[in-house]
């Protein structure tokens, strides 16, 4: 197979673990857990796995003896650049504890073990995809593992081929699931071990004990590699408002990473607009003022960031929505048989007042996307939604009016852009390849130590990576009840943008100056090879909140 010349080098870079995960390593307990909410609920939903210690990865003078073990391993949800270096620390962790180990990788995510579709995993395989982007070495996939029948379906596999370990690579709902299998084969006794690994671009699997998700790190740098170069671009022709939707299906986590590693003139937080209770039309008003405003200093050219997940947050909207999916439910033959010319109307005759009128103030195409694309669960698909789109012609519009009032002499001119699938493959960063690592090796010193619904866990980040904290986390401990989809789950607490952290109150002591003026930052490309403070930085995020 051909390489390119940064494949090649790559290839031998040799991801630095932490001080612990070098030598001989011994599992330490620590106290027993809590979950973070709903403590009876939980306990009595996951009786095996509840209340288990955080385990502390330590090195040790003993030379223990491990026996040869098979194990499997899934990829789950959206592909976040670094998870072909969790394997890769698996493998070399398993064939550390006894060399005859194996690893057996099931297809196209957790549906793979359902239909019992794998591949080994051999030393060949594995060394084509180190520090490799993407998830092709298996191939992932958004089946859910819920049901006892997928359960039953995937021990009938995993006996076949003598696993007794499970690493499940994904995002908050997948090691949800992954923690429900746990406590399953746990409970029939069937010598599966399930450990979970933290991934997810969005960066919203995190708490006390997961400072991030991987892929976050290597996805933020893409993202803001390109929106400084469309900055300098702007900067120099003086004459586009770019609006850059980014990736994050509900947290705005990206979006203010972004923000802070360019220092755009604007950037939407969602969970802000939610607490402030905002409109869409206090957004339109709050971007087309700074428009006017740099038109007024003469710089009629801008950059605007919104997280993919803003419709969702804004109240009003979120309200219209709900309604539309009833509606759209429960009328859906007659709805389809409205020819597309009338269904604007049919639909604004066919709900509430208060949403009518805020479904009529909204731009033909983004009202029509609305009715479209359900999900199997009949809910909008948010992420179709053009919200780059919706603001850009919104504010335009408003323009238009000030215009015709005399209260604005500017041009406007916006660029549309939705970066998202672009940073999600990408080659991992130094961190996150030198975190994934330790998540896969520490993954493979947690089946050693005999735990199981436990979730590989790698800290104290920022600091050099030798003196990281390895160990594993028990999955209850970040669990509450939620509703979904109609009934009380045990899920873990999703974490969104914490309005009094600091990445948050950082942005928003400096965004009033970032808007007027143009102190764009441009964070250049993802550096492979060089001085440490240039290849090895972690997040904005991660730096503001491990500071003391
Ligand atoms: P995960 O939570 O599974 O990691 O996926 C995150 C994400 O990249 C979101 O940012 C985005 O909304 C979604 O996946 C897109 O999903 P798909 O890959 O199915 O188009």
């Amino acid at each position: 197979m051909t390489k390119s010349a940064l494949q090649i080098a790559r290839a031998v870079y040799q991801p630095k673990l932490p001080k612990a995960l070098t030598g001989a390593v011994v599992a330490k307990e620590g106290a027993t857990t809590q979950s973070i909410a709903d403590q009876n609920a939980i306990k009595t939903l996951f009786p095996n796995t509840y209340g288990m210690p955080v385990i502390q990865l330590e090195q040790t003078n003993e030379s223990p003896v491990y026996a040869p073990i098979n194990v499997g391993v899934i990829l789950s949800g959206g592909q976040a650049p670094g998870g072909h270096n969790v394997i890769a620390g698996l493998f070399d962790g398993i064939k550390k504890l006894n060399p005859n180990c194996r690893l057996y990788g099931f297809l196209m995510g957790p549906g793979g073990l359902v239909e019992h579709k794998y591949i080994e995993l051999t030393n060949d395989v594995i060394d084509e995809y180190r520090n490799t982007g993407g998830f092709d070495i298996i191939g992932s996939g958004r089946t859910k593992l819920e049901t006892k029948d997928q359960f039953d379906k995937g021990l009938e596999i995993l006996k076949k081929l003598n696993i007794s370990a499970l690493v499940i690579i994904g995002g908050d709902d997948s090691n949800t699931n992954a923690c429900v299998l746990a406590e399953y084969y746990k409970s029939i006794q069937a010598g599966v071990q399930v450990i979970g690994c933290p991934k997810t671009i969005d960066g919203d699997l995190k708490n006390e004990m997961i400072e991030t998700s991987f892929g976050f790190d290597t996805a933020c740098k893409v993202y803001s590699e390109v929106i400084g170069n469309i900055q300098r671009d702007c900067n120099s022709a003086r004459k586009y408002w770019h609006f850059i939707k980014l990736m994050g299906r509900s947290a705005s986590h990206i979006a203010l990473e972004c923000a802070l590693q360019t220092q755009p003139n604007i950037c939407i937080i969602s969970e802000e607009v939610k607490e402030k209770n905002q409109s869409l039309n206090d957004l339109i008003d709050y971007i087309a003022g700074i428009v006017a405003q740099r038109a007024e200093k003469g710089c009629n050219f801008g950059t605007v960031l919104i997280p993919e997940g803003l419709i969702e947050f804004i109240p009003a909207m979120k309200k219209l929505i709900a309604e539309l999916n009833d509606l759209l439910a429960s009328h859906k033959k007659e709805f389809q048989q409205v020819p597309q010319s009338g269904q604007r109307e049919y639909i604004i005759n066919n709900i509430s007042k208060e949403n009518a009128a805020i479904y009529a103030s909204l731009p033909a195409g983004v009202a029509r996307q609305l009715t479209l694309d359900r999900d199997p669960h009949g809910n909008v698909q948010v992420s179709l939604i053009e919200t780059e789109k919706l603001l850009a012609e919104m504010v335009g519009n408003l323009l238009n009016e000030w215009k015709a009032a005399g209260k604005y002499t500017g041009k406007f001119a916006p660029q549309v852009h939705f970066f998202g699938y672009e940073g999600r493959c990408a080659a991992p960063s130094n961190y996150d390849a030198d975190y994934c690592y330790s998540l896969g090796y520490t993954a493979a010193y947690l089946i050693a130590a005999g735990k199981t619904g436990y979730m590989s866990s790698i800290r104290n980040t920022t600091a050099p990576a030798e003196a990281w904290i390895a160990g594993g986390v028990p999955v209850t401990m970040m669990m509450n009840m939620e509703r979904r989809e109609g009934e009380m789950k045990p899920v873990i607490q999703k974490a969104l943008v914490d309005l009094n952290g600091k990445p948050f109150k950082t942005f928003a002591a400096h965004r009033n100056t970032w808007a007027l003026n143009t102190e764009y930052l441009y964070p250049g490309p993802i550096q492979y090879f060089g001085p440490t403070e240039v290849c090895d930085q972690s997040t904005k995020t991660l730096s503001l909140e491990q500071q003391k």
